[in-house]
């Protein structure tokens, strides 16, 4: 009853209006559009499965990594940016004891929980609902940690609506982790003590005459989301959380781990980053003891047997040895005799390229890989899936790519032309490909034709970009050319797969696009 009468007056009454979107949406008039759209029609569903209005939204970004893949978990800096494909959460408090969370998009079933965030979440029976819960149990044991009273355990009704494609390596899932949590942390607000909401919680008011709010950007936020989204089952690191909340319009960031630091990079004018789908997905949570977490335990077991190599004592590199960038300097001073300073030489020298059987290097550690990584139930499905392990190629992988990301901002920073600056860049993001096809093997037939589809046609440089074993590409290309550019690729990629029906001609837009760097989470308060 009411109709589309009673709709229209809760959108009246809750939907940002434009001037509040604007510093998050804005820039061009029809993306304002589109954005009030989304935001009408997400409250409009919220009527229409809780009969009420949301008490806020909350959004934050997807990304593109420009440079520095699959090397933010060994603790190396990465360099992404924020692109304007979001997701948007409406929620409120509910009067029952369970979590309620619907989609605008009715492919999506409704996921229902019950309030209470000490419950595992069932990693084994995948559902979509499930990273809302990541943030759910994330802001619980973030609070506690800071001996926040929490109290019993709120119920809450959801309804989300994301534009970020998902298994595209754009990380719609940390787009969605972090503004569950973001959104969560709105409506609990009254359970924080006046301190922590003042000083680094909450969303404070940007200026005066806005009368939405914008997160305030806290390197917390950023660390424990990453912290969070775990409980989803991969051991990711933290660079899709950081730069979802942390992002600012107009700027890549570098952002360093340990501690969460991120530095804004400003890109050189004449260029433009134009993403493109492979149309393969890449199903990293499904799948993740065969390629992500499989790298993960690869890398872990690189660094030990390169320290003990270097020296240290088997016991001690099993018990304090995590990450390949734990070992770096040990490796340094190795190549320092040799006459460098690259922790590559040292992987070169004392690794094999013969992928090691568990046997070796249980002889090296000197106990069983399973004892290496009792604490983590994760690490040992990757143990019980694994053939071999590819010591040489991982770790070689990450030191090289950690240098790149440097090179990648020095070149930013240098005093180079504006033409050999992004031909230079071009040409590392060319050797990132390189050594993640290659040497960490994580791209796919799709990608590799994608990733030569845009050479062909005059990118300057092109990569996978995210997890990859499908998703997205990242290309850079000349500003001027971008329009023909993406015609070209929709031509020579994207035709036969539409006359296939792998995609709709109509969704085109969805799969291909040049993209700024876009702002980061945001709260929006009624
Ligand atoms: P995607 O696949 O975009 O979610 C993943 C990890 C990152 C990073 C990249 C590889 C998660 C949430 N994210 O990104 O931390 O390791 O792969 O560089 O797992
Ligand atoms: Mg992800």
């Amino acid at each position: 009853p009411g109709g589309a009468a009673s709709a229209a007056a809760v959108e009246a009454e809750v939907v940002p209006t434009f001037s509040s979107l604007d510093p998050v949406y804005g820039g061009e008039g029809s993306q304002l559009d589109e954005a009030r759209l989304r935001f009408a029609r997400l409250a409009d569903k919220f009527h229409a499965v809780y009969a009420s209005r949301p008490a806020l939204f909350a959004r934050s970004p997807g990304r593109v990594n420009l440079i520095g893949e699959h090397i933010d978990y060994e603790g190396y800096s990465v360099l992404p940016m924020a692109i304007r494909q979001d997701m948007i959460v409406a929620i409120r408090r509910a009067e029952g004891k369970e979590v309620r969370v619907a989609n605008v998009d009715d492919k999506y079933p409704i996921c229902v929980y019950p309030a209470d965030p000490d419950k595992e979440i069932d990693i084994k029976n995948h559902k979509w609902g499930h990273y809302f819960m990541c943030g759910y149990k994330g802001v619980y044991e973030y609070c506690r940690s800071k001996g926040i009273v929490m109290g019993e355990p709120v119920g809450l009704d959801v309804v989300v609506d994301g534009t970020v494609p998902t298994g595209s390596g754009l990380s719609s899932s940390a787009a969605f982790v972090c503004s569950a949590t973001i959104a969560i942390m709105g409506v609990l607000e009254k359970n924080f003590p006046k301190v922590s909401l003042a000083t680094d919680l909450i969303a404070i008011p940007v200026s005066h005459k806005l009368e939405y709010r914008l997160l305030k950007l806290t390197k917390e936020v950023a660390q424990f989301t990453c912290q969070s989204e775990r409980h989803i089952g991969t051991q990711s690191g933290g660079m899709d959380q950081a730069i979802s909340i942390m992002a600012k319009p107009g700027f890549a960031e570098l952002i360093d781990f340990n501690p969460i630091h991120a530095t804004d990079v400003q890109l050189p004018p004449g260029g433009t980053f134009v993403i493109a789908h492979c149309l393969a997905e890449s199903k990293k949570a499904e799948t993740a003891a065969t390629n992500y977490n499989n790298r993960v335990v690869e890398c872990r077991l690189a660094a030990i047997v390169l320290a003990i190599k270097l020296g240290m004592e088997a016991k001690k590199a099993v018990s304090s040895v995590t990450t390949l960038s734990d070992v770096e300097g040990l490796c340094v001073s190795f190549a320092g005799k040799e006459g460098g300073s690259d922790p590559g030489v040292a992987v070169k020298k004392l690794l094999h390229e013969e992928p090691y059987t568990a046997e070796e290097i249980e002889k090296i550690t000197g106990q069983s890989l399973t004892s290496v990584f009792q604490s983590s139930q994760t690490s040992l499905d990757v143990l019980r899936a694994a053939k071999h392990f590819k010591l040489f190629q991982r770790a070689f992988h990450v030191y090289s790519e950690a240098r790149r990301v440097y090179a990648f901002r020095d070149t930013v920073l240098s005093k180079l032309s504006a033409e050999d600056m992004l031909k230079k860049l071009g040409d590392l993001m060319n050797e990132s490909h390189y050594s993640c096809s290659v040497l960490y093997e994580c791209s796919c037939p799709e990608l590799e034709e994608l990733v030569k589809v845009c050479r062909d046609n005059g990118a300057l440089g092109a990569r996978l970009t995210g997890a990859g074993w499908g998703g997205c590409a990242v290309a850079l290309v000349k500003e001027g050319i971008v329009p023909q550019f993406i015609l070209n690729l929709k031509e020579t990629y994207y035709k036969s797969r539409i006359d296939r029906g792998v995609i709709n001609q109509k969704d085109l837009g969805l799969y291909v696009f040049a993209s700024k760097p876009s702002s980061g989470a945001a709260i929006f308060k009624l």
